[in-house]
């Protein structure tokens, strides 16, 4: 027990819930000590001597004296190598079957070893296993040492190989990504565990590992970008370490990367290129995000506590009564009876589908909180049905797995068992019949509350892991993803007409085939506010495109400056949603003051106004992976200054945003990607390449157009029009329109147009020629 597990075991001792939490903490220990195998002697091994290779299409096998490495360059450019036997298959991250062998892609000899040459890439393998991928100029983006493992040998049966695979990037390499990460977007030289994890009450930026662990690297440097997939799902530890450079001695030290796993397949994936061709070849690997419905992109309100419909309703109204825009409201755990999923508290919620029924009449929607855990309560048709399906994970020796959370003593369904799957799919039948529109998971990681250790289930809890059979140690990490498959199935099975709307605490690699996911928990403070965007911009980059914070912060009460800072940044991210915990300060807009009220109104306001804009961008988030929120480096990855930028992002190709991260500011400055944008405000032009200052008086965050584009908006009527901001003289540009189905299936259609200099005037024509067939606003200093 460490320090802070004995605070959390004091802090709960005195309450009934405190007690439960220290008997499902010790009942835990007891079943792993019980079952988990043992780690006995083991032996380190490393691949050896290189012996031979066999090419194969794609690749080959090289085979060394202690291991075999297979390498495999997929059509698209992406490289798989997996050391030990390793295919690319099974995994829970890759959709379908996986891309075909490039045919053309083939290992040769090379000086030191062999090769593959690809139109990407180029891979070197040393005869000591090292791994090298260049760029088609030689310039090395990634090299991987020989790895290490740590075979169990004797009668350890069950344990696993653990293994290290040490890795070199430029000196000058910045690293993203790894999941949802407070101390992002660039991740700062240290450690980064991969284990899903509920910080408990709330984190800041300092808190690691948070809900969404992935090992996902996305590395920008001057020889090019690549994005690196450890494609195993065990509990490991990521430690970065900054390059240095040698001030042109040539003595550069390079950028290192160390990743320990304590089990499964020793394989990779490597994709290189530009980061939108990253993106999209991540999302054809993986699987290309969900497209929220049209109305998920509309500002969201939630709370936990709400506590009755009239409540609810007068929420409602306190917006409708206001003029304020309002979309989705959110109903937590505290709609339920008595926190049991899949129920409703009659008492306090008598007609939530009457309820529902009337504020979709005014353009609301609902959405429910789902947890996974059960209550294991016979009696309870969740329970009764689950354990009628044998759908709950079990120990070693057959028993339930029990543990504790909002309910009380709880079961577990194991979602990586396809016939589980389809049973908790079945039941958002309920959610469905009650009124809701979409869903959201929590407590997924998944949390069982424990008074000391790790609050999860046991390690030795046995999984089916779509029949291979396994345990805890390696179904934890996609315990929210196959939650998130069942509940996508299920609403896709029992709505088909209808795209799922769901979005997720936890989750891993792929979790956007499924839905979006939230900022979890996020203390309520500045360093929350920047945390909150580090974490959208970091899934982001790892194929995840649609998430947003709690605005204003999930505890306590914002000063009304923080929150309306918060509702600024909120407004211009995917999942737009003020939400706080039970006995948090208020979220409406309207509790700050008519000042703050005033500011949230404009950009509300701007938000409708953009709405056509963020439905074009969900669109490119399905087509190509690229998410709607980019780092500032997005376009030009050669820009260094712009790798270290975390406070500012772009959204689309058309509009820079640099919220206000930091209390008493009026003004910002403002770091500009190459080329030429525009302040919105007040239609000054700046060139790119360099800082400028602008003002962030509290009615505004700096928001800047680029050049050239065009870009779908709301007009004052609600059609839709086309917003073109200047092209340099002499020069074009262009923006693409996606207009679709708002909930169906239906294809969108998909408009391209130009915009250019004619006759000392900018005019906006579809690509090809021909009216543009909108209204059309030309802004930008002309000059
Ligand atoms: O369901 C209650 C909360 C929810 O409001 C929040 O958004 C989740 O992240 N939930 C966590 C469980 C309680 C956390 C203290």
């Amino acid at each position: 027990m460490d320090a802070r597990d004995l605070l959390r075991s004091v802090r709960m001792a005195g309450s009934a819930s405190g007690r439960l939490a220290a008997r499902s903490a010790w009942r835990r220990q007891r079943i792993d000590t019980r079952d988990l195998p043992r780690h006995g002697p083991e032996r380190a091994r490393v691949p050896g001597a290189a012996l031979d290779a066999d090419p194969a299409p794609g690749g080959g096998t090289v085979r060394f004296s202690r291991s075999t490495l297979r390498i495999r360059v997929a059509v698209g450019g992406a490289v798989f190598c997996g050391w030990d036997g390793a295919g690319p298959e099974p995994s829970y991250a890759l959709a379908g079957d996986g891309p075909a062998a490039d045919a053309r892609a083939v290992l040769e000899p090379d000086k030191d070893g062999w090769r593959v040459v690809s139109e990407r890439v180029t891979v070197l393998v040393s005869r000591q296993g090292a791994v090298e991928i260049r760029t088609p100029g030689g310039l090395l983006l990634r090299r991987e040492l020989p790895p290490r493992w740590w075979d169990p040998t004797g009668q350890a049966d069950g344990c696993a190989t653990r293994w290290v695979q040490r890795s070199e990037t430029p000196a000058d390499a910045r690293v993203y990504g790894l999941g949802g990460r407070a101390a992002g977007p660039r991740l700062p030289a240290g450690g980064y565990r991969l284990w899903n994890t509920d910080p408990g009450g709330s984190f800041v930026p300092g808190d690691d590992p948070l809900y969404i662990t992935m090992p996902v690297q996305l590395v920008v440097a001057d020889a090019g970008c690549h994005l690196v997939f450890h494609d195993s799902t065990w509990d490991g530890q990521v430690t970065l370490r900054d390059g240095q450079e040698g001030a042109g001695s040539g003595h550069d030290r390079p950028g290192g990367c160390e990743l320990r796993m304590a089990g499964g397949p020793l394989r990779y994936w490597v994709i290189a290129g530009t980061p939108a061709r990253i993106l999209s070849g991540w999302t054809a690997l993986t699987g290309r995000p969900a497209l929220p419905p049209r109305w998920a992109l509309g500002h969201q309100h939630s709370r936990w506590g709400f506590g009755s419909e009239a409540e609810v309703r007068r929420v409602a109204a306190g917006y409708r009564e206001r003029g304020l825009p309002l979309s989705v409201l959110h109903l937590d755990i505290d709609h339920l009876d008595g926190n049991r999923v899949f129920t409703v508290d009659r008492r306090n919620f008598p007609d939530l589908p009457g309820m529902a029924r009337e504020l979709a009449e005014q353009g609301v929607r609902l959405v429910s909180i789902v947890d996974p855990a059960v209550k294991a309560e016979p009696g309870l048709a969740a329970y009764d049905g689950g354990t009628a399906a044998d759908a709950f994970v079990r120990d070693a020796h057959g028993g339930q797995v029990r543990g504790v959370v909002w309910p009380g003593e709880t079961v577990f369904p194991d979602f990586t068992d396809p016939r589980a799957r389809a049973w908790w799919g079945g039941l958002y039948a309920e959610r469905l019949a009650q009124g809701f529109a979409g869903v959201w998971h929590d407590m997924n990681e998944p949390v069982s509350f424990a008074a000391f250790g790790d609050a999860t289930l046991p390690r030795s809890a046995r999984h089916a892991l779509e029949g291979r059979g396994g345990d805890h140690r390696e179904a934890h990490n996609v315990y929210a993803l196959t939650m998130a498959r069942a509940g996508y199935e299920g609403l896709l099975r029992l709505q088909p007409e209808q795209r799922p709307f769901l979005f997720s605490r936890s989750g891993w690699a792929g979790m956007q085939r499924y839905g979006g996911s939230w900022s979890g928990d996020v203390a309520t403070g500045w360093e929350g506010l920047r945390a909150s965007l580090a974490l959208v911009l970091g899934l982001g980059l790892c194929g995840v495109p649609y998430s947003g914070p709690d605005v204003g912060g999930f505890t306590g009460t914002p000063s009304p400056e923080l929150y309306l800072r918060w509702f600024q940044l909120g407004a211009y991210l995917p999942f737009f949603r003020t939400h706080s915990a039970i006995g948090a300060g208020r979220r409406e807009p309207w509790e700050f003051g008519e000042e703050v009220l005033a500011h949230a109104r404009a950009a509300l306001a701007e938000r409708v106004r953009l709405l056509p804009y963020l439905e074009t961008l969900s669109h490119i988030a399905r087509g190509t992976g690229a998410p709607y929120v980019r780092p500032l480096w997005w376009s030009s990855p050669g820009d260094r200054a712009l790798r270290e930028c975390g406070d500012a992002f772009l959204l689309g190709d058309a509009l820079l945003v640099a919220p206000v991260l930091e209390p008493g500011v009026v003004s910002r400055t403002v770091r500009l990607p190459r080329g030429r944008w525009y302040d919105t405000v007040t239609g000054a032009a700046y060139g790119g390449r360099g800082q400028v200052v602008l003002d962030a008086s509290p009615g505004r965050i700096p928001v800047l157009a680029k050049a050239g584009s065009v870009l779908p908006v709301a007009g004052a009527d609600g059609a839709v029009e086309l917003e073109a901001w200047a092209p340099r003289q002499g020069r074009t540009g262009s923006g693409v329109v996606f207009s679709g189905d708002p909930e169906g299936w239906g294809a969108p259609r998909m408009e391209r147009f130009v915009s250019r200099w004619v006759d000392g005037e900018v005019v906006v024509e579809r690509d090809g020629g021909g009216a543009p067939g909108y209204r059309v606003r030309v802004r930008g200093d002309a000059s």
